[in-house]
Order: C-alpha cells, then structure tokens, then sequence
C-alpha cells in the first residue's frame, strides 16, 4: 500500500454558491464542478490546486455527517476532513486497522467522482478526520 498525496482538503459550507468565489474569483482556483453524493448525504464542489483540490461540502440532509458537523458549529462554514490519496483503500485500512486505529468505515464506499473512500476516526488521527481515497486510473486526482 502506498500513500501518494493530498487528494484534497474538505471544507464544511452551509451554501456552496456562497463560497464559491472567495476560491474560484478571488484565489483563482480552476472549478472542476459540482457533485452530488447522496451516500454521504453531500452536494461537493470540487477546486484544482495543483495536484491536488479544494472539495467544498454543503449537506443534503441535516441529518448527514457534514449536517450535523455544521449543527454543531452554528451553521458557519469550517474545515472538516484530510483526505490521502492511496493506491488501495483497502489495503491501507487493513494497516491502519492493524495499526490500532479506529476506522469508521470498515470497507470502502463509493465517494466523489467514483472513487472508493473510507474514513478513519478523529478520535485515532491526532483530531483531523482522515479519508482514505483510491482513484481509477483514467481520473488524474
Ligand atoms: N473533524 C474532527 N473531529 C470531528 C469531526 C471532524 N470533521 N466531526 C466530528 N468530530 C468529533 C466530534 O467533535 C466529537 O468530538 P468530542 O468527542 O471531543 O466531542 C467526536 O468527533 C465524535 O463525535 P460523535 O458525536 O461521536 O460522532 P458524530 O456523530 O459527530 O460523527 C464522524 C463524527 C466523524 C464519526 C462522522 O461525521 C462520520 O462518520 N464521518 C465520515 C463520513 C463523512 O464525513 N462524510 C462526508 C464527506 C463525504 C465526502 O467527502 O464525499
């Protein structure tokens, strides 16, 4: 299992128009769209910045991770997850499973774009929820 980089950085927004600009105008990052991801209960919109992305989450349903991470934050938008580009998903959750981490998704699911994705808890990855994500090989992210 190897570890490449950083996929992207997740941030938590109540309104993905409302924070759009402040990336794409005002930093110049190039938009690559916008997704919505109905097993994470999330719509994302997805920045380029070099080999790696911006990804903006805005909740389906309150009732979500990221509505009930925004809850809990007065609805303000905030950082949410770390997410690393691996080779296997699998195999690095069998590591990091071995490793004594506690893992929130015990196999991969289907994220954003048609990666496969799994979390690790904050509570095991010094507080920055963590996700582990394994791209086809005709996606260059
Ligand atoms: N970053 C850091 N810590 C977080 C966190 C986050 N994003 N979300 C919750 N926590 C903390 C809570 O503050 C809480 O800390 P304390 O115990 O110190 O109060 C702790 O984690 C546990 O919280 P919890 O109440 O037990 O659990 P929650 O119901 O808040 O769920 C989590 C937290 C991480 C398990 C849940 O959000 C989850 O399963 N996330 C994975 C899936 C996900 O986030 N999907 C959205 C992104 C999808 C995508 O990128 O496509």
């Amino acid at each position: 299992m190897t570890a490449k980089k950083i996929s992207h950085v997740g941030i938590a927004v109540p309104d993905i128009e409302q924070f759009l600009g402040v990336f794409k105008d005002a930093l110049g990052l190039k938009f690559s769209g916008i997704e919505e991801v109905p097993d994470q209960q999330v719509r994302v919109a997805f920045l380029d910045l070099g080999e790696s992305r911006i990804e903006l989450l805005e909740p389906l349903s309150p009732d979500g991770p990221v509505g009930k991470f925004l809850a809990k934050n007065d609805g303000k938008p905030k950082f949410h997850h770390l997410a690393i580009e691996v080779d296997d998903v699998a195999a690095a959750l069998a590591r990091a499973k071995a490793a004594g981490v506690e893992l929130i998704d015990d196999e991969p699911r289907c994220g954003a774009g048609g990666a496969k994705i799994a979390f690790l808890h904050p509570k095991s990855s010094a507080g920055v929820l963590t996700e582990l994500c394994e791209h086809g090989t005709d996606h260059h992210k």
